[in-house]
């Protein structure tokens, strides 16, 4: 069950490893929901504490510095800074955003490790491990390269063959080598210290089993690990990188990033609270505290069964109260992918579409990948903001606050007697709220989101059935209560979009010049403005996209998949070698082509004339698809003269047209254009 009335939050979102910029699916998939959760719980007067940063160890971060040809340091450098603008930039509001190279975190996970270990709770195991006699180090799954003894792939790794997908042991591998240094590894016997997850079972079965509400997608993942029955794991690798196990004789060994990575979090929140002048220990060890961890799916078992269980052996912490992961969002009908650029990058959008970060914000929520896997397209972008943002939540803002200028000197109106419309308009508004908020608090975004459109819809019908540019010539008594009642939920709008759109409901706040009252309990009221306060500038909350700036979008991400195409296009494999009398039987020549037609009902066929110098002949040649008869008329070839004539598509065809065919499969005339004598031999 979950916590009832908690006195404080402590929200986590996942600590991202620094090894590259971040995404669209990254916001979608963890950041922005955790963001939307924790500015509602401030605006509701929640004691909160949002903990996020960067994961700084692992293989992931060593096989990128020697991709990039730098040093761990250097790529966690490089990449803590930009993630951390990036997210600043979109308006994720973190508490802190730290990382696991800190010495505080180095500190608090080694005195971790320590206390499970002088408590008994982890058993030590020797295996056999495959070294890098040449590199002098033991090597990580992804170091070791072999051919898949399932599919035969030769580039398979140590852990996974990526061709047939098949998860596997470096021993499996066949005929292993090393990545470092190219050399056959040897096996080498080491120490390691696991957690005996087998023997915890029971007692994480029991936390998971508490915690039916957790999302349908969360606990099926759980329910799965558990039936295949826990396995005990290592929380020690032979590494050079990371934090170094506190242990005397464990020279060369690193804690399992998995296992230091989630204690940031407790790292990142001492950081934080010494940096408050408040006690951390209230976010971690009182039972009145609510953790929530936002991750996504690929991080479940982590954050659900492992550091769960890294916590009950420890003891003095509590447990998560729920942890809402996300599925994953895909773009453009393929799955995003770092490595074949398929993606929008989060600062090269700001750079495309500057100051539209409450745009993205809104499509991603309103798509979030909360129960399966979501879609983001840029014809969904464009219309989301034209038809919702501008339609429906701009456009009704506008007219409220244009026609307070226009009727009632830019200043809140007196209210007058309300009708039963006027009356039954602000019950709904009433209901808002709550209706908003409970979605949140039950990590339901995509459906809060929802509601608030909802609002904005209830603005603009209330408008658009009360008329007030047309009553104003008979009744502007009654246009100032439609007014007063309009900028009320403008006001509203203001308050409860704040979590989703805090961009748009800053400058919301200062078109209305409202600066306090803008708690969520305030929410609902229908006197948020007194008549006689006067109205800021106004100005346009949203502008239309027009299809220029999308097909630019959509261009672009093409462009990346060609760019990657080709990149991992390889060379064809050579054929058979042949003789020079092999080759010396062919007569190549040089003609011109002086008729092209296409032929009926053969997409790839022309039949072209060319002159040969010895009278023209009759060619039939399969390049309809790259040059059209037009184009071709004119052009030098050259072509195989002396093969065998023979019948294509009912024609007879006398020789062969030579092209040569580039990465893209595009074909290219051979001919100089220049030669002066058709029929002359190609030597
Ligand atoms: N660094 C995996 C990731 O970046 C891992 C998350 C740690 S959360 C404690 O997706
Ligand atoms: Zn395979």
């Amino acid at each position: 069950m979950s916590l009832e009335n908690p006195q404080r939050y402590t929200v986590t979102a996942a600590l991202i490893y620094a090894n590259g910029p971040i995404h669209i699916g990254h916001l979608a998939g963890c950041y922005l929901p955790a963001d939307i959760y924790v500015r509602y719980l401030r605006a509701t007067g929640k004691d909160v504490a949002f903990i996020s940063g960067t994961d700084e160890h692992g293989v992931p971060i060593t096989i990128r510095a020697k991709k990039e040809g730098l040093t761990p340091q250097q790529v966690v450098d490089k990449y803590y800074g930009q993630i951390k603008q990036a997210f600043a930039d979109f308006g994720i509001s973190f508490d802190i955003y730290s990382r696991t190279s800190s010495p505080i975190h180095h500190q608090t996970s080694q005195a971790f490790f320590t206390t499970l270990y002088d408590k008994g709770d982890f058993d030590e195991e020797v295996t056999e491990q495959y070294y890098d006699e040449v590199a002098n180090q033991f090597l990580a799954d992804r170091y070791i390269v072999g051919t898949c003894p399932v599919c035969g792939n030769p580039g398979a790794y140590g852990d996974q063959c990526e061709r047939c997908g098949t998860a596997l042991s470096p021993l499996e591998l066949i005929d292993p080598h090393s990545t470092l240094s190219g050399s056959k590894p040897v096996l080498r016997q080491t120490r390691n210290w696991n957690l005996p997850l087998d023997r915890m079972q029971p007692a994480i079965e029991n936390f998971v089993n508490g915690h039916p509400e957790w999302k349908t997608n969360v606990l099926g993942q759980c329910q799965s690990w558990l039936k295949e029955g826990l396995r005990p794991r290592a929380m020690t690798r032979d590494l050079d990188w990371g934090v170094s196990v506190p242990l005397p004789d464990a020279e060369g060994k690193v804690l399992y990033v998995w296992f230091d990575a989630p204690i940031g979090y407790i790292s990142m929140t001492k950081e934080w609270a010494a940096q408050q002048g408040r006690d951390w220990e209230l976010y971690w060890r009182d039972d009145h505290s609510k953790l929530v961890h936002f991750i996504g799916k690929d991080n479940i078992v982590f954050h659900c069964i492992i550091f769960p269980a890294m916590l009950m052996a420890e003891g003095s912490f509590i447990l998560p109260d729920n942890v809402p992961a996300n599925e994953f969002m895909n773009l453009e009908g393929d799955k995003i992918s770092t490595s074949r650029n398929w993606a929008v990058w989060l600062h090269e959008y700001l750079d495309e579409l500057p100051g539209k970060q409450d745009v993205l914000r809104y499509v991603l929520a309103a798509n979030a990948p909360e129960t399966k896997d979501s879609e983001f397209t840029w014809k969904d972008f464009q219309t989301r903001n034209n038809a919702e943002l501008v339609g429906i939540f701009g456009n009704f803002v506008n007219r409220a606050v244009v026609l307070t200028q226009k009727f009632c000197d830019n200043r809140v109106p007196v209210r007058g007697d309300l009708t039963d419309y006027d009356r039954s308009v602000l019950d709904e508004l009433a209901q808002f709220p709550d209706r908003i908020g409970q979605s949140i608090e039950q990590y339901r975004f995509r459906e809060a989101l929802g509601h608030l459109i909802d609002l904005a819809r209830l603005g603009n019908k209330y408008l658009a059935e009360t008329e007030p540019w047309k009553v104003i010539k008979t009744d502007p008594a009654r246009v100032h209560t439609i007014l007063n009642l309009a900028l009320q939920i403008a006001a509203n709008l203001a308050i409860v979009s704040e979590p989703f759109l805090p961009f748009t409901a800053r400058k919301l706040c200062d078109q209305l010049r409202i600066q306090d009252r803008l708690d969520w309990q305030n929410a609902g009221r229908a006197d948020l403005l007194v008549a006689g306060h006067e109205l800021g500038q106004s100005e346009l909350l949203f502008a239309k996209i027009e299809d220029e700036e999308i097909n630019k979008q959509i261009q672009k991400l093409q462009n990346a998949k060609r760019m990657n195409e080709l990149e991992t296009k390889t060379v064809p494999p050579l054929r058979d070698e042949i003789t020079y009398d092999d080759f010396a039987k062919m007569d190549i020549r040089i003609g011109t082509i002086t008729e092209a037609e296409r032929v009926p009902k053969s997409d790839k066929l022309l039949k072209l004339k060319v002159d040969d110098g010895m009278g023209g002949r009759q060619i039939l040649s399969g390049i309809a698809k790259h040059f059209s008869p037009e184009e071709i008329i004119g052009k030098q070839v050259t072509f195989l003269a002396n093969l065998a004539p023979r019948k294509m598509m009912g024609f007879e065809s006398q020789g062969m047209i030579l092209m040569a065919e580039d990465r893209d499969g595009k074909l290219a005339l051979i001919a100089p254009g220049d030669v002066v004598w058709n029929g002359g031999t190609v030597s």
